[in-house]
């Protein structure tokens, strides 16, 4: 399982971000030793011992007033100007020199509980996963899709809202091969907490491969139990929610065309495996309660069937 720190970037849009949040980091520890120890030193020093007279009274110190106007307004104008130094650096303009806005190479939609991914210059959409070239800067739209989900993947690049009916732009870049993991960073519903994301970046041949890959129809089922599984996949509602390219296309819940070559289910809920994709489709809400993926109510044999099925969809 990767790990994730805010602390480290892999990206060098993201290089800026990370050395503007230890500068700030720095500031606010400094000033959090500093109140502290103001605090302690005179609730110790200050205290009211038996038989002390009334102190001196004082009211106004223009002196120190100004000192604690002036000063914290400086270190905000620093804040603001290297805030500023720092977008320019992790957010470069998307438009080319001669002012044309790029097309972009990924689209995704956040969903109430999963994200969709589509590669419109190959013509293909998968979920939950994006495979993007190591080293290449990809510019990504951003859909919310229904309620306002954010995009970030804190190792990579900014975040950003997708707000419906409004989509936004980012960059994003792995400087090297590796897998990065994000998440959705608007509370968006009950399970928004599992709408994870992850960005596998791979050397350019490999990414190649993969999406010509994802370009492929699976071809059909060929043991009796997958040909069953298929038949109930059409005849069920999964096939109103879920599109399998040459079968249905539903665009409720996530693309499964290519399924088993993710690597978790559900939004990173799951590890994808025969086990788990069982157990997903006998009672989704036993691991995302909110999720708008009903239980199947499936027979033991015809879920076995479903499971074959769908372990066909490389
Ligand atoms: C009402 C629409 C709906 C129906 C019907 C439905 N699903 Fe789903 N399905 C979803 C949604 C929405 C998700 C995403 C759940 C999440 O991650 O929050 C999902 C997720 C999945 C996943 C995980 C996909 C991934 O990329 O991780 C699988 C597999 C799946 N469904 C299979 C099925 C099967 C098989 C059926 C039929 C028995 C079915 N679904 C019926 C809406 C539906
Ligand atoms: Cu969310």
């Amino acid at each position: 399982m990767p790990v994730t720190s805010a602390l480290q970037a892999h990206s060098t849009l993201d290089q800026p971000i990370v050395h503007l949040m230890i500068v700030v980091l720095v500031i606010m520890s400094a000033i959090l030793v500093l109140v502290t120890t103001l605090v302690i030193v005179a609730s110790i020093r200050f205290r009211q011992r038996a038989g002390m007279p009334e102190p001196e009274q004082n009211f106004g110190n223009p002196k120190l007033e100004m000192t604690w106007t002036i000063v914290p307004f400086l270190l905000l104008v620093s804040i603001f100007v290297l805030t500023v130094i720092t977008m320019a650096h992790s957010d470069p303009s998307k438009t080319t020199a001669a002012g044309d806005d790029l097309s972009p190479d990924l689209v995704v939609s956040g969903h109430q509980f999963w994200w969709e991914v589509q590669y419109p210059q190959a013509g293909f959409t998968t979920a939950n996963e994006i495979h993007i070239p190591a080293g290449r800067r990809m510019l990504v739209r951003l859909i919310g899709a229904d309620v306002i989900h954010d995009f970030w993947v804190p190792e990579l690049s900014r975040k950003m809202d997708m707000i419906p009916g409004s989509p936004n732009e980012i960059w994003l870049l792995a400087d090297h091969p590796g897998t990065y993991l994000g998440t959705c960073a608007e509370f968006c519903g009950d399970e928004h907490a599992w709408m994870r994301i992850r960005v596998i970046a791979q050397t350019s041949q490999e990414f190649e491969q993969w999406e010509q890959s994802q370009e492929q129809t699976p071809p059909p089922p060929t043991t009796p139990q997958a040909k069953h599984g298929e038949q109930l996949f059409r005849s069920m509602s999964c096939a109103n929610c879920h599109a399998v390219s040459g079968v249905s296309s539903g665009r409720v819940g996530p693309d499964l065309t290519h399924l088993a070559s993710r690597e978790t289910l559900a939004a990173g809920r799951l590890g994808n495996n025969p086990v788990n994709l069982e157990a997903w489709i006998h009672d989704p809400s036993n691991f995302k309660p909110g999720s708008y993926m009903p239980n199947a109510s499936l027979k033991p044999e015809d879920l076995s069937a479903m499971v074959a099925y769908l372990e066909t969809l490389r």
